[in-house]
């Protein structure tokens, strides 16, 4: 059965949500409009004044806000609180530029605190459990997000952060850790420290993972859940908008419930900026309507994704989003076929016969666009004949091919000769660039 952290909220009525959402709106773009300069000069030229804005329908109206634009405020020029009532900041650098900053006042701790807390008791976390945070402490959100939410929870919270795997499948299995949080890619590295150690999943008690802050396919999802021994859930956020905790899943694991109290989410068509309607693939487009100190309007995450707002049976009426495809810039573009890596990485765990390690290479020889997909063979695998490596060669390379409709190289490479990491996994070495 379902438990709820804040039934109300979760399972309200669509009317009623879109109530409080209209209600917080109005009172948010009235107080941006007043605050920050970027968007009144914004709303000025598009002619909209705050009193325009009255309820949700009303927020097309209102101009995008960019990454640029955060970048061109850098670094507190979009902050909507004097600087004495910020009482944390957050920064992101991104795989590209500059960085930007973003502040929290308590209550916006506070918040961010209750959106996780919903993600954990989501989880089946309760007050007994252990909750071992390995996403990293410090200006990356994901450490300190996520240990706000296990706090409110009355979680016995073990602030590992990032590093020194081996230590800390000791403490997993010496602090008795039920709970973990960390990136999907990490969770794999986690797994396979534990089987190199020789301890087996039965040895721990982690029942449920947090897994977020990159895309990762439901293949990966079996793989993190069998080899780690527990439930593994998706958890969705950006530094802009909050940091983890924007959306959550629930045990039926078909998507991420979007606290919608908080923030309003549209799907857009990046390339007109139309609204679409709820069920299409889009950019998904947030605002905060309870944030005080960095509260965005419109934001333009470059994140694709689709909403649903089937029923549920967990009973939250927060709108899902389907796990999201990767960020617009991830796509590659490999000889005129748009290609995403999760796209990929479906294939190679499907089949199964390789490690969940891999890599793909994208350069530009004469002309023309390579595309090299490098996996790790797994120990079983290395020892095997010439001919059996050569024949799952073979079988990637045609799998990819149905899926894609372009044939890439495939190379298979030695176990654990790929890099492991304890963020976010870098799948992409697109070389063009670099030209
Ligand atoms: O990654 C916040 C976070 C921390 C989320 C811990 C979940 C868990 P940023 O570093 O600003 O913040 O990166 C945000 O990561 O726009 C997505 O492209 C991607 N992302 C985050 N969660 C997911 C997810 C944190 N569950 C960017 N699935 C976002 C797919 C995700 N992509």
């Amino acid at each position: 059965m379902s438990n709820y952290w804040n039934k109300e909220m979760e399972c309200a009525e669509l009317y009623e949500m879109r109530a409080l959402q209209s209600f917080r709106l109005s009172k948010t773009v009235k107080r941006v409009y007043e605050n920050v300069p970027i968007y009144r000069q914004r709303m000025d030229e598009a002619g909209v004044s705050p009193d325009d804005i009255r309820c949700v329908e009303d927020l097309a109206k209102l101009p995008f806000t960019y990454k640029q634009d955060l970048r061109d405020t850098y670094p507190y020029g979009m902050f909507a609180v004097p600087m004495d009532e910020v009482v944390r900041l957050h920064a992101s650098s991104g795989t590209t530029g500059k960085q930007i900053v973003v502040g929290y006042t308590q209550n916006d701790l506070d918040i961010w605190a209750e959106c996780c807390a919903r993600a954990l008791t989501a989880a089946g976390a309760t007050n007994k459990d252990f909750m071992h945070v390995s996403y990293g402490y410090g200006l990356f959100t994901g450490g300190l997000g996520l240990h706000g939410g296990a706090e409110k929870v009355g979680m016995t919270v073990i602030p590992v952060s990032t590093g020194n795997t081996k230590r800390q499948i000791n403490i997993i299995k010496d602090f008795g850790s039920t709970v973990i949080c960390c990136t999907p890619s990490y969770a794999l590295y986690l797994a396979e420290t534990m089987e190199e150690e020789g301890i087996k999943k039965e040895d721990i008690k982690l029942k449920a993972g947090l897994f977020g802050a990159e895309p990762w396919t439901e293949e990966m999802r079996k793989d993190i859940e069998n080899r780690l021994g527990l439930k593994a859930l998706d958890i969705y956020g950006l530094t802009e908008i909050i940091g983890p905790g924007v959306a959550f899943e629930c045990e039926e694991q078909t998507g991420m419930h979007i606290n919608e109290d908080n923030f309003i989410v549209e799907t857009i068509d990046p390339d007109t900026g139309e609204v679409l309607p709820e069920g299409e693939e889009g950019e998904l487009v947030f605002t905060c309507i309870t944030k005080e100190a960095f509260p965005l309007i419109r934001y333009r995450t470059r994140d694709i994704g689709v909403l649903s707002r089937e029923k549920c049976s967990c009973g939250r009426t927060l709108v899902k989003m389907l796990k999201p495809r990767g960020r617009s810039d991830d796509m590659l573009i490999i000889r005129g076929v748009n290609v995403f890596p999760s796209q990929i990485e479906s294939v190679l765990l499907s089949l199964g016969d390789t490690a969940p390690f891999y890599q793909i290479i994208v350069d530009r020889v004469h002309n023309t666009d390579t595309f090299e997909v490098k996996i790790e063979l797994t120990e079983a695998m290395f020892s095997d004949t010439m001919k059996n490596i050569s024949e799952t060669e073979a079988k990637i390379k045609a799998a990819i091919e149905s899926t894609l409709g372009i044939s890439p190289k495939i190379t298979l490479v030695e176990p654990k000769s790929l890099p492991r990491v304890e963020g976010k996994a870098v799948r992409v070495i697109d070389k063009r660039k670099l030209h």
